[in-house]
């Protein structure tokens, strides 16, 4: 089989390039080792910046987020029993979607399916071949049968568990690293959310967060232990947790009811540097993790597409090849930004080691002070808005 983009892995990453790409008229086929069934049971983002918002409408993909997606004018931060409001739109003229990932991915699955997109499910992708040659071949496993795929390019799609970046020769590989001692322990509940807005909750027992996906559909997080296991955590014990750890007022709101999905998340800061190697280009998760705090997994994945989709487009239609030449080194810089905020957010609004409660540490006291001065410059409250909304592309 040949095609010109062979795209490994049918996540947010994989699914926006070959729409854009097909809006071009450039062919693409996504092998992806699940099912898209399986594919639409994940849980994950649901924050989106202006610039990921633009990207699915220059995608065509934006007909039911612009309908069900909700515009967030900001959010709060709540520490010491008080909440403090972010402007966002005061502070930088725009505000985050909230619409969720899980959406986005089966709005593309659509639309791939009707303008008859090739997915091939249930397809392993094992090894790449000649890479660095003109011609690079992927090699995949479909019911115990090997199968290949000759490709002009391939692109690394696959999350932070793919083949991909391990087919980058560990001699030049370059990755960074940091894990964090603690997870996320997230639950989806079919319940009205407590707040109109986001709060993020900096509390002496660990960091909460309230969101959602519609006025129906709440989500929220507590922070836990890495090695909790999620049957330790039955709903009650997990309701119980979460209003100690919120404000009183937005305690006293809160709705309780069943899970209709519960899991930990771990948390890591990671990137790898070779973002293109030969004819291989990551982008996305394959590429990059940050913690879930600044919302920037999903939108740092976008920002990548946005990149490499105009560089492949600009190779297809005047043979230029700049855009793929510089692809590594700009994606990697926005990509940097947000790892910074995501790290900074996490180590501001956590429970971190070494810190017992709010007195008892330089840590716990660094991050009030931080907290304090935020609430009281606007010049630290607008650097901390624009990195949420999203600094440019
Ligand atoms: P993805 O991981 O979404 O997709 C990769 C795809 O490649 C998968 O479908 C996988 O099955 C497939 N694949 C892997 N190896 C393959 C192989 N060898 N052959 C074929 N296919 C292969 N971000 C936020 O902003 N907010 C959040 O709250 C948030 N929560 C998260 C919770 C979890 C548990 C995880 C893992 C991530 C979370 N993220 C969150 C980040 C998440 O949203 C990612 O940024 C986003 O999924 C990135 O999309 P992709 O790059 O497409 O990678
Ligand atoms: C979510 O709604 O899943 C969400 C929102 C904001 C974050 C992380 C996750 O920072």
């Amino acid at each position: 089989m040949k095609t010109q983009v062979g795209i490994i892995g049918s996540g947010p990453s994989g699914l926006i390039l070959a729409q854009i790409l097909h809006l071009q008229g450039i062919e693409s086929i996504i092998l992806e080792r699940k099912t898209t069934d399986y594919v639409l049971t994940r849980i994950r983002a649901g924050v989106l910046e202006q610039s990921c918002v633009d990207l699915l409408r220059q995608a065509q993909a934006s007909k039911r987020m612009d309908i069900e997606g909700i515009m967030h004018d900001g959010f709060d931060i709540a520490y010491s029993g008080e909440a403090h409001h972010v402007n966002l739109k005061k502070l930088t003229g725009t505000g985050v979607m909230i619409y969720g990932q899980t959406e986005i991915t089966r709005d593309l699955i659509d639309l791939r399916r009707k303008n008859g997109g090739v997915i091939i499910e249930e397809a392993e992708v094992t090894t790449i071949e000649n890479i660095t040659s003109k011609s690079p071949i992927i090699h995949y496993l479909k019911d115990g049968v090997e199968h290949q795929i000759q490709c002009d390019f391939v692109t690394g799609c696959d999350g932070y568990h793919g083949a991909s970046r391990k087919s980058i020769p560990q001699d030049i590989l370059k990755t960074h690293e940091q894990i964090y001692p603690f997870g996320w322990l997230g639950i989806l509940s079919e319940t009205p959310p407590v707040s109109k807005e986001l709060i993020y909750t900096r509390h002496e027992r660990g960091f909460a967060l309230c969101s959602m996906r519609n006025e129906m559909l709440s989500r929220y997080y507590i922070q836990v232990p890495i090695d909790d296991k999620v049957e330790d955590w039955s709903d009650d014990r997990f309701w119980d947790e979460l209003k100690k750890r919120l404000p009183k007022d937005a305690a006293n709101k809160l709705v309780t009811g069943p899970s209709i999905e519960k899991s930990i998340a771990p948390l890591r800061s990671f990137v790898c540097e070779n973002m293109r190697y030969g004819n291989l280009f990551l982008a996305g998760d394959a590429a990059h993790i940050v913690p879930p705090t600044g919302a920037k997994g999903l939108n740092s994945a976008a920002s990548d597409i946005h990149y490499l989709s105009n560089a492949l487009i600009q190779y297809y239609k005047n043979g230029d090849e700049q855009g793929l030449d510089q692809y590594a080194e700009k994606a990697l810089k926005r990509v940097w930004k947000a790892e910074r905020f995501s790290w900074w957010m996490t180590n501001l609004l956590h429970k971190l080691p070494n810190s017992d409660g709010d007195s008892g540490s330089f840590t716990a006291k660094m991050q009030l002070a931080e907290l304090d001065y935020l609430f009281e410059s606007e010049a630290a409250l607008k650097s901390l808005a624009e990195n949420y909304i999203g600094l440019p592309y």
